[in-house]
């Protein structure tokens, strides 16, 4: 029997939406010892509890059964957590959210680049150790049986080999605007859509979560797909 598959969307820092929906989840009678979990990606900025998505997560992440793939918000807090002058962008992308919901304050510099670095040493220091082993450790993609996990999608007619991690955490139009079947059925967040959007060659679930209060969980199962 194939295995039967939860995929969650954008969370954005809705710990509030995450919580009842792993309860949910756990509730389902779909959901055994054999199901698996797959996250989409995007779990922090812009919400308000970045920090407490990423603790949960990371505590599930050690199972076999638990599969975190990187969104490019993720790759943005990696980026600016490195080089916060150059990668300073992260802040008006929601990253301000995610530094306070590590209880970091902004600093009082003028400057840019001592603002920046100065942020970026406050959450390097408020961020534990296994939430940024969580975040290097996503992966960017997943097959499970006839169906392809990415974050925003695939370049179509490029094999799943050759696919850029820009590509599977950015694309958007070449990739929504694509009718024709891909090697595998793609289930996928990033571009966020009032209802989730099942197609014949791919799934957006995400929903939005942090405007809309909407998180979306896709079960596969036997190439069937349904919502929770
Ligand atoms: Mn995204």
């Amino acid at each position: 029997m194939a295995n039967c598959v939860f995929a969650v969307g954008d969370i954005h820092g809705r710990l509030d939406l995450l919580e009842p929906m792993l309860e949910q989840i756990a509730a389902s009678p779909g959901f055994g010892r054999d199901s698996q979990l797959v996250f989409l990606g995007d779990y922090v900025d812009r919400g308000g509890q970045s920090a407490g998505v990423i603790d949960l997560l990371a505590s599930l992440d050690g199972r076999d059964n638990v599969h975190c793939l990187t969104g490019n918000h993720e790759i943005a807090m990696l980026n600016f957590l490195s080089d916060p002058v150059r990668y300073s962008a992260w802040l008006d992308w929601g990253g301000d959210a995610t530094i306070l919901s590590y209880g970091v304050r902004a600093p009082h510099d003028s400057d840019h680049a001592a603002f920046v670095t100065a942020l970026r040493d406050g959450l390097a220091a408020a961020m534990p150790d296994h939430h940024l082993r969580f975040l290097r450790g996503l992966k960017s993609h997943l097959v499970i049986d006839e169906t392809l996990y990415v974050h925003a999608g695939i370049r179509p007619g490029v094999p799943l080999a050759e696919q850029s991690l820009k590509d599977m955490t950015e694309i958007r139009a070449a990739f929504l605007n694509h009718r024709g079947p891909h090697p595998y059925y793609v289930v996928h967040g990033h571009t966020p859509v009032s209802e989730p959007e099942i197609l014949d060659n791919r799934a957006d679930i995400d929903t939005g979560a942090f405007a809309s209060g909407r998180l979306t969980c896709l079960i596969v199962e036997d190439g069937d797909r349904r919502l929770l």
